[in-house]
């Protein structure tokens, strides 16, 4: 029974940062994303633009308590397993292992908080797939030596990394090196804890933070297979094919580079080397990133296992953009596509995006693919008895499912399993709000962090659990 192949990985996703809270316990450290408020200066502080390197009072800071699941996580579990979840992907808050990063050894508090966690899941049966870094970075670094801008970043990374393979050997399989690793060029100091100085050439700091991240990268794949051949490695995407506004070669053109500025990363991980249209790129423009002879050889030699990424919606583009409106989608400035319905946060809805992209990702890289994010970020309004019928969702995804069947089925697309987002409602990434919500799963709190944190089932979740029993089979 089912329309996807046995042992295919359903479930859901998380990010430490979005729902964990407990930001000072446990012996954790500062990280740029405990530093990130809610209101109109959440954005300048993501670029990196407007520093913030301690919690200034005025602020709320969403994250600090976020649906404190540091405190709830075996009930929350429990709810993934009622679901059927055969796969759980959440990610390890690097400054619970290492509060400061260059620490020289780890926090044993930490890394049993994470053990407890894993043991719980596989209690259940439930696959751990473990994110290494979502957005996070030890603030200590940032301070220290300017955080992924410098190489000494490689070591304090590799270093954790090695920390969490021994630790977590036989119980973990599935890891992601990092989250999104495309969006250190939108959202640095999120995505990678670097700031910027006057003057200072961005672009060129991106490129050259990013190599140290694709180093870093190689270097723990490599690791994870030494200590465990068993470990499968995957590099993370926010993925979403760009289309032409127009049949006008210029525009198609446009299109292709802006996927490219994507695809870099990825032709980086999986094929071990670098572009040509970058290389030439950073000829064009004087860039020295920093790139030797042993950076190349780290990355040629260990390229990862499967690819994962996230897709909420397809990307447009033209040669001259300015012509047309624009709209906003996961910190990827986009085109209106007047075939497309959006979201109340402006994120447009293109489920046949997702089989679009699935076949240009397994088209260019031949290898497995892993949908690790996917969902609808809406208000839920609970009627008088707690309950959220949340129809639009189970709408969004079941399109969605539709699509990627059709990638596997009918398309040849080779697919490890699919984890939606925000499985449990959580903190958004690029608003700081509770109301948005992707959440098969009410959790009580608002924006302003009121609320009883009381978790309680919408209609989507006896609708993914079906989902899940029959393979992909019930829609
Ligand atoms: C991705 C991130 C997630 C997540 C998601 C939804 O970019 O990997 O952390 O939050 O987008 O975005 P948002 O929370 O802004 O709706």
């Amino acid at each position: 029974m089912g329309r996807l192949p046995e042992g295919f990985l359903w479930g859901g996703a998380t990010a430490a940062n979005q729902c964990e809270g407990a930001y000072q316990e446990g012996g954790r450290g500062l990280a740029n994303v405990d530093l990130i408020p809610a209101g109109e200066d959440r954005r300048p502080v993501m670029r990196g633009v407007r520093k913030m390197l301690e919690c200034e009072d005025g602020y709320y800071y969403p994250g600090h308590v976020a649906i404190d699941m540091y405190h709830h996580f075996k009930e929350d579990i429990a709810l993934f397993a009622e679901m059927g979840f055969k796969c759980y992907r959440l990610s390890i808050a690097w400054s619970r292992i290492y509060p400061n990063g260059f620490d020289e050894e780890p926090n044993e508090e930490g890394l049993r908080f994470y053990e407890e966690l894993f043991d719980e899941c596989l209690k259940y049966g439930i696959e751990p797939l473990v994110t290494i870094v979502h957005f996070d970075a030890p603030v200590a670094c940032t301070k220290k030596f300017g955080s992924w801008k410098s190489r000494e970043m490689i070591d304090c990374y590799v270093k954790y990394c090695r920390t969490l393979f021994t630790r977590y050997k036989g119980k973990v399989k599935y890891w992601l090196t990092f989250n999104e690793i495309n969006m250190i060029l939108h959202l640095p100091f999120m995505a990678a804890g670097i700031l910027f100085e006057e003057g200072e050439n961005e672009e060129e700091s991106k490129y050259r933070a990013a190599h140290h991240e694709l180093v870093a990268s190689a270097m723990a794949t490599k690791l994870a297979h030494e200590i465990d051949p068993e470990n499968k490695i995957g590099c993370m995407l926010a993925a979403g094919q760009y289309y032409a506004y127009t049949c006008d070669p210029q525009d198609v053109f446009a299109a292709m580079q802006k996927d490219r500025e994507s695809f870099f990363f990825i032709d980086v991980q999986s094929r071990g080397r670098y572009p040509e249209y970058a290389v030439k790129m950073f000829e064009r423009k004087g860039y020295d990133i920093g790139i030797t002879e042993e950076d190349k050889k780290v990355i040629s030699e260990n390229t990862v296992d499967f690819i994962s990424f996230s897709y909420y919606s397809s990307r447009l583009t033209s040669a001259t953009p300015e012509k047309y409106g624009s709209t906003s989608g996961n910190a990827f400035a986009t085109l209106k596509n007047p075939y497309l319905q959006a979201s109340e946060w402006g994120w447009q809805i293109d489920p046949m995006g997702l089989r679009i992209t699935m076949n240009a990702l397994y088209d260019r890289y031949q290898k497995p693919l892993f949908i690790v994010e996917n969902g609808l970020g809406a208000v839920d309004t609970p009627d008088e008895n707690g309950f959220v019928n949340d129809t639009y969702r189970i709408e969004y995804l079941r399109e969605h499912i539709k699509a990627m069947e059709q990638a596997v089925n009918e398309d040849g697309v080779l697919l490890i399993g699919y984890t939606p987002w925000g499985c449990i409602d959580l903190v958004s990434a690029s608003t700081g709000e509770m109301k948005k919500r992707y959440g098969f799963i009410y959790v009580d709190r608002d924006n302003e962090g009121n609320g009883t944190l009381k978790r309680s089932k919408k209609a989507s979740f006896e609708w993914y659990k079906n989902v899940i029993a029959s393979n992909g089979e019930i829609l």
